[in-house]
């Protein structure tokens, strides 16, 4: 008898052992301690054993009892808790490091330039993406015909509105809204109907950036862009400034960045000449001011144009443009 119920409660410690399960547990506690499972039924045997040993038997069967009651309070307890058994937790296991992800570079970079403008006093603004020809083109002083449209390969949607081909389409909808003095930077997605190559895509990033006040001069333009750019690489850059065409700034430039992919040496980026196109500005065509309901007498203003997806190329050393929104994870994870 003392046998067999020592046997019971090895087989039992045996049976829960991988038990992850509630209802499989309740199940294997009813078998082994329900009325008529094997314990009970073992017990009705207890009036075949000598009188004299039957104290000593009753004694181990109520330990086998209460050992298997605790065996299984004690699994119902962990499996309620998590589910999951801890009878064989080990605490020198090395924990499970969770895959979180993170940001996405571009969206890093321009976090870092809306807090450095942001002090500087600038409010960040939102727009749409989808936008009517009249505030992409024609109040930036484009009108239709103007040979300046080709410069934007622009997708056409059937109703005559566009997918807007630059962050710009937010200067005169700002001015409109809030007049002047006015400072803010809107970025987004831009979308050009161009081939792609290691440094254009359909789909890119700007940041635009326009400050309308009292006296305003390329001086202030400067100093801005030297302040954006060394929050951005915390460190010397080298920049060129060039005159540059857009009817809606008068006089216009193109800002350059020497090329951080090949230090200037020439690659498929930078198109072999060293430099990059980033941030074409100018002070703001009084045309513009007039269309945003701004009196030109009164104020002029500066506005930029920062190519955000290429600024993150130069800053990161990134090869191809495609590799940002190819959403490769090997590629992502570097960062
Ligand atoms: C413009 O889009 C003007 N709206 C910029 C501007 C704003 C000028 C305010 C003056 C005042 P542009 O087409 O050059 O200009 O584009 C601006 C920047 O966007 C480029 O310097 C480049 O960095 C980036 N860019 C243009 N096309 C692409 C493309 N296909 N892929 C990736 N980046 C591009």
């Amino acid at each position: 008898m003392e046998a067999k119920l020592k046997k019971l409660l090895s087989q039992a410690k045996e049976e829960v052992k991988e038990i992850k399960d509630s209802q499989i547990l309740a199940d294997l506690k009813n078998k082994y301690l329900g009325r008529k499972g094997d314990l009970a039924v073992l017990l009705k045997d207890i009036k075949n054993v000598a009188t004299e040993e039957r104290p000593v038997i009753g004694q181990i069967a109520n330990e086998v009892k209460k050992e298997l009651t605790h065996i299984f309070n004690k699994l119902e307890h962990s499996i309620n808790q998590d589910g999951a058994s801890d009878l064989d937790f080990d605490p020198t296991m090395p924990g499970v490091k969770r895959e979180i992800g993170h940001l996405h570079p571009n969206t890093r970079v321009q976090a870092e330039i809306e807090k450095a403008f942001a002090q500087m006093g600038f409010v960040v603004f939102d727009g749409p993406e989808l936008e009517s020809e009249y505030y992409n083109f024609t109040a930036l002083n484009i009108p239709e015909d103007h040979p300046a449209r080709d410069t934007q390969d622009t997708f056409w949607l059937e109703d005559n509105n566009v997918l807007r081909t630059h962050t710009s389409n937010l200067q005169v909808r700002m001015l409109e809204k809030y007049g002047a003095p006015f400072r803010g930077i809107f970025p987004g997605r831009a979308f050009r109907n161009e081939s792609t190559d290691a440094s254009h895509d359909h789909t890119f990033y700007q940041l635009e950036g326009l400050l309308v006040d009292k006296n305003i001069n390329i001086g202030h333009l400067i100093a801005v862009m030297k302040s954006l750019l060394s929050t951005v690489f915390q460190a010397e850059v080298t920049v060129r400034l060039r005159p540059g065409f857009f009817p809606f700034v008068e006089p216009g430039f193109e800002m350059d960045i020497k090329c951080l992919v090949c230090e200037g040496l020439g690659c498929p980026v930078c198109k072999q000449s060293g430099w990059v196109e980033l941030m074409p500005c100018g002070l703001v065509h009084p045309k513009v001011l007039e269309n945003g309901g701004v009196n030109s007498q009164e104020y002029s203003g500066f506005a930029f144009g920062l190519g955000l997806t290429r600024l993150v190329m130069m800053k990161y050393k990134i090869n191809d443009i495609r590799l940002l929104q190819s959403g490769d994870l090997r590629f992502l994870r570097q960062f």
